[in-house]
Order: C-alpha cells, then structure tokens, then sequence
C-alpha cells in the first residue's frame, strides 16, 4: 500500500522465523516492517531523520529504509541514524558505493542485512552473497568495537585485499574487518572519516576506520591526504598505505616498492632471502620500468636505491621524464619501448594496468623484445600469469607474478594495521587458492 509521494510501502511482513531464530522459541507475535526505498540518492541527514520519525509514527515495529549511494561518504549518514535509532531499524546504502553499509549493519546499530544466494542474483544493487558477507566479510564476528580497513580504490571490486586480511584477522582473533571501498574523491572520503564523531549506545570516532590500503589512481592524492609521510613514500611521491594514529591524525608509507624489489631480489638470487652481504643482485643492471604512477614510482625509486640503472617507459612521455629525472635516469614514450633493445639481461617491471583482467590479452611490449631481458615483473596480478609472464618465460627470463608482489607488499601493511607479526607463509597459502 502506497502512503504518499515517498512512495512508504507498508509491507505486513510476518517475522515468525524471525523471532523464533532470535530467541529461540515458539513463533512470536507478526511484527509490521514499514519500508521506503530512494532509487535516486541519499538524502540529508535532516530528511533521512524526518523520514524514520514518519515511518516510527505510523506504527512500524521494525524501520526499514534503502537509499542510493552518489558516493561512499553517502554511508556515513546513514551510519548516524543507525546508530541513534530508538527501535529496531534496517538502512541500506544500495550501489557498489554503499557496500560498507551492509557489511557494517553490526557496528552500526543495524537491525539485519540481506545476503543473494549468488552473485547477480541480487534483490537491490550492490547486495552481497552469503558466501562473501560470511566468509569474505566474517559477518558473523562483527560488533561495534570492530575496526573498520579497506582498499580504496576505483576499480577496486578485484582486490584480493580483503580475502588476505580478513582470513588472516580471523586466524589470529583480531577483532578488524576488511573492506572493498570503492572511492572517486579520497579527499572527500578522508575528511568525512574522519570526522565520525557522534555517539549511539556507544561513542564512534574516526578512530574506527583505523587504515586503508590505496590503489589505482588515489595513491598520489592519497599522500596529501596524510598528515604525516614516511620520508621514503615522500621521495616516491605515492602512497598506497594510510593508518591511523592513536591521536586520530592519518600517517601514510608506500609498501609496494619493498614488496616488488624484494621479490625481484628473491628472483634473481633464486633464494628466499633477497640480497646477500655483498649488496643487491640488482645493482649495475639496467632496470625498465613500464609506467610512472604510484607503482611505477615505486619501483623505479626501488631500484635506484639498489644502484639498478633505471628506464623508465611510459604512455605519456612526459610522467616519464619527470619519473626518471627524479632517479637520475632515461626516459622513453611506450611507443619506443620494443625497439630498445641496448644490451642482454635486462630487468623489465610492468606496473600499468595492461593486460589486467578483463583485458587479459594485452600486453606492453612484443614477445620478440622480451628476449633482452633476464627477469620480468608484473604488477598485475589478476590474472596471476598474464600474457606478459607467460611470453617472459617462454623467452627464457625468470617471472615475478604480482601475487608475490603483492603479498610482499602486504606484510608491512598488517603489521600496522594489527600491531602483529605478519603471517607471511599464511599469506602465501591464502593467495594459493
Ligand atoms: P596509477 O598510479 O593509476 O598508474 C597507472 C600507470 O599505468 C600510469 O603510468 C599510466 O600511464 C599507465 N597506464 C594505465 N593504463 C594504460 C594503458 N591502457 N596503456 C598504457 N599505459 C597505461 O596505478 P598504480 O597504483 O601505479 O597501479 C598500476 C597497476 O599496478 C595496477 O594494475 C595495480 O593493480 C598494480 N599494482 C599491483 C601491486 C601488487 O601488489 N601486485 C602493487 C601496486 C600496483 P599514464 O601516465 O600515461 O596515464
Ligand atoms: C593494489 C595495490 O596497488 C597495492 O599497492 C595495495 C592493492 C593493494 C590491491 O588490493 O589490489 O596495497
């Protein structure tokens, strides 16, 4: 029955099973759901109140609202009304934008979620399956003191991210959950978490979104989102880890370039140890770097810092002057990348997005050039083997897959984000399967 241009349905929704699975008795009393659904966008904090008020007003024993996400930080009022709700009340934030709000429904005063049996076979958009709200997500271990991390991105549905934290975390009992966090303004989504300061049964604070991974393309603006810079991720220019600190200000470091080089070392030494006490199997051999973004810079200050001689090639020559400038080295555009072919035994890392899912048959440079180079790097790492790699290996060069750099570039993530060791043959395992 429609009540109205809010188009409040008022469902008559029995909640027998309901009742019994809460308290585990004979089937309660039918409870009334009044529900009102905004397709558009996520109204004011004033009007999202007014409207629970109305729906409370008219009788409804259990308050259920779903707006749209314009943008992550849409969530955010959502999580205040929750929060200050004096009956039991369901809010959604439907769209990819608004993941955070089924996840968090726990920490946040949410009466219920809705999970889809399958992907794609969702009842509002952005609905999460059973599978990755309780297994991905550990649904069933949220609370309110749950700290809240995620990958900040866009694309960023592809993470792996948050299957690694998240298992992890469980393993060891730390109480924090791992988000896809789907971002188009970090200033915006910094300054709005970080301004959470309102009080429910108990008092939340930017201090519950505790750290973030960065990705594609906020690393760089990321940085000036930080308070504080490690003075590496300063020189690089990029950061793709942000924490925070116990006095609320935002500390940002860049993992990647330690993840990648390691790997590069462990690769060439054929050992798990990386470099030997007579200094980095890298040092004198000319490094290429395909792109100049967040991993691009990081690899290239990476390599310098290991005496590498560093190229850097890139779509817009222009990044790739001002990267190579930056680590005394040459620049090239993409375009003259196969015909340079100086010397044998080169190291070639890829970190564009080339050749990432779903445009897995692309790929940076010929099969014919690949045969100069003595080890290859790429940091994509969905699919696992690209094109790239698998070309690499058939031209005789050993591979570095981006899971390795990936899982290099995560323990020092865990480590701030938890204060624990990182798991490291955990990780491994996790990013097996
Ligand atoms: P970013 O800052 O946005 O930089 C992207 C770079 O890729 C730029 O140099 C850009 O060139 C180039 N690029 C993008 N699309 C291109 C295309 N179609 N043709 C040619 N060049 C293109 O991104 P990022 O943070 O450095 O990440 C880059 C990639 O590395 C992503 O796939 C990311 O997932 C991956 N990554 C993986 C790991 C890991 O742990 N495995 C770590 C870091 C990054 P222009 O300058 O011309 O735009
Ligand atoms: C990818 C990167 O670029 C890393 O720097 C982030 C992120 C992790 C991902 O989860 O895909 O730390």
């Amino acid at each position: 029955m429609e009540l109205g241009a809010d188009h409040i349905d008022i469902e008559l929704k029995a909640a027998h099973e309901f009742n019994n699975f809460l308290h585990g008795n004979k089937p309660g009393k039918c409870k009334v759901i009044i529900s009102s659904h905004n397709y558009d966008s996520t109204p004011p904090i004033e009007d999202l109140g007014n409207l629970v008020a109305r729906i409370q007003a008219a009788g409804a024993d259990i308050i259920k609202f779903a707006t749209t996400a314009l943008d992550i930080t849409d969530v955010a009022r959502v999580f205040q009304i929750t929060v200050h709700s004096q009956v039991p009340i369901i809010a959604m934030v439907m769209g990819e934008r608004g993941l955070m709000s089924r996840i968090l429904c726990p920490k946040f005063g949410g009466y219920l979620t809705f999970g889809s049996l399958e992907a794609g076979q969702v009842s509002a958009p952005g609905q999460p399956t059973i599978e990755e709200l309780v297994n991905l997500y550990n649904f069933r271990l949220l609370e309110p003191d749950t700290k809240v991390f995620g990958i900040i991105g866009n694309p960023v549905s592809h993470s792996k991210s948050p299957k690694l934290y998240n298992e992890a975390f469980k393993s060891v009992g730390f109480n924090g959950v791992y988000l896809h966090l789907l971002v188009d303004d970090v200033q915006k989504f910094f300054r709005t978490y970080s301004s959470m300061d309102f009080a429910g049964f108990r008092t939340y604070s930017s201090m519950d979104f505790a750290g973030f991974s960065v990705t594609i393309p906020h690393k760089e603006a990321a940085l000036a989102c930080c308070d504080e810079v490690d003075p590496v991720a300063k020189s690089i220019g990029a950061v793709n880890c942000v924490v925070r600190r116990p006095d609320g200000k935002l500390f940002g470091c860049n993992t990647d370039y330690v993840g990648a080089i390691s790997s590069i070392e462990d690769g060439l030494l054929g050992s798990q140890n990386g470099s030997t006490g007579t200094g980095s199997p890298l040092a004198g051999k000319l490094f290429v770097v395909i792109g100049a973004g967040g991993a691009g810079k990081a690899l290239a200050y990476g390599a310098k810092e290991k005496g590498a001689r560093v190229l850097i090639a890139n779509r817009t020559y222009d990044r790739a002057r001002e990267l190579a400038d930056l680590v005394g080295g040459q620049a090239l555009s993409l375009a003259e990348l196969d015909n340079f072919r100086p010397e044998k035994g080169m190291i070639l890392a890829n970190t564009t997005s080339i050749g990432m899912h779903p445009k897995v048959n692309e790929t940076p440079i010929s099969k014919e050039a690949l045969a100069n180079y003595m080890l290859v790097l790429n940091a994509v790492y969905t699919p696992k083997i690209t094109r790239l790699l698998r070309e690499a290996a058939e031209s005789g060069a050993q591979i570095v897959t981006g899971v390795d750099m990936f899982i290099g570039q995560a323990y020092e993530q865990y480590e701030r984000f938890t204060g624990l060791p990182a798991p490291k043959e955990q990780f491994k395992k996790i990013m097996e399967n």
